[in-house]
């Protein structure tokens, strides 16, 4: 099957397709997080809540593999280098206590995905520590596992972690497709020349296409066995 996308269409078959859902958990999505202690608009981001909604229900209904990742680290912070946690100058740092627990550290309340994206049994969780979903993390091998060689991308922030994760999967070999209105940036400007620079060149990094390019695709496949 193939999805209409930019630059070009884009082979799908399901169970060679992950869905990876970067980081849409309250730190950055929901007020008193981390992102709004670097001083950012949280609106923008909980905007595309719905369209990443839709997309996970055409997806589970379909029986496809789902991935969510959520930057965290460990409540030492021995995962989180120096250079990360002191870089520019927010009002909370990562591990400090804020309104919704420690910022970015695993297990507290602001790091937990928002309820309207929570993973169900059977789907994987991976906490990463860096930006990208590959570092650090078993993500690799139990796509490799899994027989995966196709990634759909959603979630938080365009231009840091999901670029960064499109960038690492590409260079892994798997042909990545990024769903521009499941995807948000505090900067909307930087999420328009993310999204040109991941599909130019015939496809660099890989592909984008719209939730209502790929959802009635996935409506069109057979429903999963229950
Ligand atoms: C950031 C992320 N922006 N998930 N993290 O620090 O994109």
């Amino acid at each position: 099957m193939q999805i209409a996308a930019i630059p070009f269409d884009y082979p799908f078959e399901l169970r060679k397709s992950a869905l990876v859902i970067i980081d849409m958990q309250r730190d950055f999505i929901e007020p008193g997080g981390f992102g709004e202690t670097l001083g950012n608009d949280v609106n923008l981001l909980a905007a595309i809540v719905p369209a990443c909604q839709a997309v996970l229900a055409a997806w589970r209904a379909a029986g496809g593999l789902v991935v969510h990742t959520r930057e965290a680290h460990a409540a030492d912070l021995s995962d989180c280098p120096p250079a990360k946690r002191n870089r520019g100058n927010p009002s909370l740092r990562i591990g400090d206590a804020g309104p919704m627990g420690r910022i970015l550290v695993t297990g507290e309340p602001g790091n937990q995905i928002i309820p309207a994206l929570a993973p169900v049994p059977g789907e994987i969780v991976l906490d990463k520590p860096g930006k990208g979903a590959f570092y650090a993390t078993p993500l690799h091998q139990l796509l490799q596992q899994a027989g995966i060689t196709h990634l759909v991308f959603m979630g938080v922030t365009t231009e840091v972690c999901v670029q960064t994760s499109m960038r690492e999967a590409n260079d892994r070999g798997y042909d990545c497709l990024l769903l521009e209105d499941c995807t948000e940036s505090y900067f909307p400007q930087f999420k328009q020349a993310a999204v040109e620079m991941l599909r130019a060149q015939g496809a660099i990094v890989g592909w984008t296409a719209t939730s209502a390019q790929l959802i009635p695709a996935l409506a069109a496949l057979p429903a999963a066995q229950g």
